[in-house]
């Protein structure tokens, strides 16, 4: 089969088109990567080409190594991915040291792939460990989440509680809740380490002043956890802009309610006695 037949490859690219609808993609902003399936790579082989060269990932991931990528492009734009996707997306390997990969398909313009590749393949590698049906890293950048940034504090547990309050289906969607990394140069290892931390534990991490990331185990999943944190985010945004603070709200054991009925277990740590009043005052 033809890559671009795969059902992987028009998930894939379906995910980068509804990004870019929603206005998460200006210019070459943000990136997707999706850990391919052993019956998925078997079945595009024919159009696979091992013939191109090992390049240095820029950090170990020793947990992914033989493994195959689609990932987006450096400096590609998520816009291009619905008219061309075999110049802005790629499929790569990774070697048996989990230390370096090789392009097989795509970016038939050249290029490489996406620059926050380290960032992309530490978080697979941790996020498998915990779930091996976790398939999918999604950055890309929503406008809420990065102006919430500017304006609560730089603190997991209160973006998360802040974020919860936003809509129900929240903590039911994100229970872990969600990690904040402070500003970091991006491209680089250590916002790669930072962002991998969180997600040993949680599925969303927001970097602040820059965008988010989100895992899942499918494209539908990764994506509809971007938006109902974005969605949210956009709420907050709102209720901000009216006030600094809520006239009622959900409160931490309207949270704990939910654990039941919904077969999950809210972090407690985004639980705590609020001493103020003022939207993100702890
Ligand atoms: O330009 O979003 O973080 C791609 C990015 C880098
Ligand atoms: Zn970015």
């Amino acid at each position: 089969m033809k890559v671009l037949d795969a059902k992987f490859a028009k998930g894939f690219c379906r995910m980068c088109v509804d990004g870019f609808y929603q206005g998460w993609h200006e210019r070459n902003g943000g990136n997707l990567s999706y850990r391919i399936k052993p019956e998925e790579i078997e079945s595009v082989k024919e159009e696979l080409d091992e013939s191109s060269e090992w390049k240095p990932i820029g950090t170990t991931v020793k947990d992914l190594a033989g493994e195959y990528f689609m990932v987006t492009g450096s400096g590609k734009y998520f816009r291009n991915v619905e008219i061309d996707p075999a110049a802005n997306v790629c499929i790569i390997k990774v070697d048996d040291q989990g230390e370096n990969y090789k392009i097989l398909w795509g970016l038939v313009e050249g290029g490489r792939p996406t620059s926050e590749l380290s960032s992309h393949l530490m978080n697979l590698e941790v996020c498998k460990k915990r779930n091996p049906e976790i398939r999918v890293v999604y950055h890309c950048h929503p406008a809420n989440t990065i102006a919430l940034t500017y304006v609560l504090p730089l603190d997991g547990k209160v973006f998360t509680r802040e974020i919860w309050e936003m809509a129900t289906e929240c903590p039911v969607v994100f229970p872990d809740g969600i990690g904040v990394v402070p500003w970091m140069v991006p491209g680089g290892k250590e916002i790669a380490v930072a962002t991998s931390e969180i997600m040993k534990k949680q599925d969303v991490a927001i970097w602040a002043h820059h965008g988010m990331f989100a895992c899942g185990t499918d494209f539908d999943i990764a994506f509809g956890l971007m938006h109902t944190v974005e969605k949210a985010a956009e709420v907050l945004v709102k209720v901000m802009s009216m006030t600094n603070k809520k006239r009622q709200t959900i409160e931490p054991d309207d949270f704990r309610a939910l654990n039941g009925p919904f077969g999950i277990k809210v972090n407690e740590e985004c639980l705590y006695t609020k001493k103020s009043d003022i939207i993100g005052e702890v």
